[in-house]
């Protein structure tokens, strides 16, 4: 993958969404902050373990490189990040990486993703060279079921379409189409995917080691499930309705 095209160093905003990760954010946050020109926008969803008043903490140790948002509405990843993203790209940056808080995705990777030639960089569990670390079979073979659902139904050709963890173009961001964005769980990952392809971005994916949640509970309900698998037949329709500048 071609990881020489932006020049270096980048201005980078780093969405972190957090539900409860109290142990993980304060080991996370000075990984991320390593790297010159990042800074970090925690969205925190009224955490009841504390993660809203250790991101505050954080925030003061680390002047001017974090922002809190405190969300008071309905709960939910995509929910979350349909509110980051836009006030994130209209902030002063060149690009716009979102992860997960619980420690599975490396923060090594950010400055490569974020310099690489592509409107959005995917971090890929499936690609050449990625792999995964302490994360159970079924685990395993469900995500690789979600992605073939994914590519089959909305052409998408990104060998991991689920995965959280990227790195957009500001310029991406904001072709997005975010009055239509409606996803309020993690279909909101898919959802975003294909409207970067809808508006004729180009998508590129980078090998990272996924390591499974080593503290904290996971989020993924049946209702956030449901809404995994028929988020891409609603997207489907409504590119049916509206065709694609282009597929990616
Ligand atoms: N703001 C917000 N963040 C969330 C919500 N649900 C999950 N997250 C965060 O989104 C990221 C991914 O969620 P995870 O719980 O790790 O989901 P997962 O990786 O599929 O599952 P596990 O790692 O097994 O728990 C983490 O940083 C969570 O804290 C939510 O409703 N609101
Ligand atoms: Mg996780």
């Amino acid at each position: 993958m071609p990881t020489a095209g932006r020049p270096h160093p980048t201005r980078a905003l780093v969405i972190l969404p957090t539900l409860n990760e109290a142990k993980n954010l304060p080991l996370l946050v000075p990984r991320i902050l390593e790297h010159a020109g990042f800074r970090i926008m925690i969205v925190d969803d009224r955490s009841t373990d504390g993660t809203g008043d250790v991101a505050d903490a954080l925030a003061a140790q680390y002047p001017g490189r974090i922002e809190v948002m405190h969300r008071t509405g309905k709960r939910g990843l995509g929910l979350s990040y349909a509110e980051a993203f836009p006030k994130a790209a209209a902030a002063e940056v060149d690009v716009i990486c979102q992860m997960d808080a619980d420690l599975s995705h490396d923060p090594q990777y950010l400055p490569a993703m974020a310099a690489a030639d592509f409107d959005v960089v995917i971090g890929s569990r499936y690609a050449e060279g990625a792999a995964l670390e302490n994360f159970p079979g079924y685990r395993a073979a469900l995500s690789r079921g979600a992605n073939t659902y994914v590519r089959i139904i909305t052409g998408l050709r990104a060998r991991d379409c689920t995965s959280g963890y990227r790195c957009w173009r500001r310029s991406a961001v904001r072709q997005i189409r975010w009055d239509r964005v409606g996803a309020e769980g993690f279909a909101f990952l898919v959802e975003t995917l294909c409207e970067a392809a809808q508006a004729g971005c180009s998508i590129g994916e980078t090998p990272v080691l996924f390591v499974g949640r080593q503290h904290g509970a996971s989020k993924l309900t049946a209702r956030v499930f449901r809404e995994s698998l028929i988020v891409p037949w609603r997207v489907l329709m409504r590119f049916r309705r509206h065709p694609p500048q282009s597929a990616k």
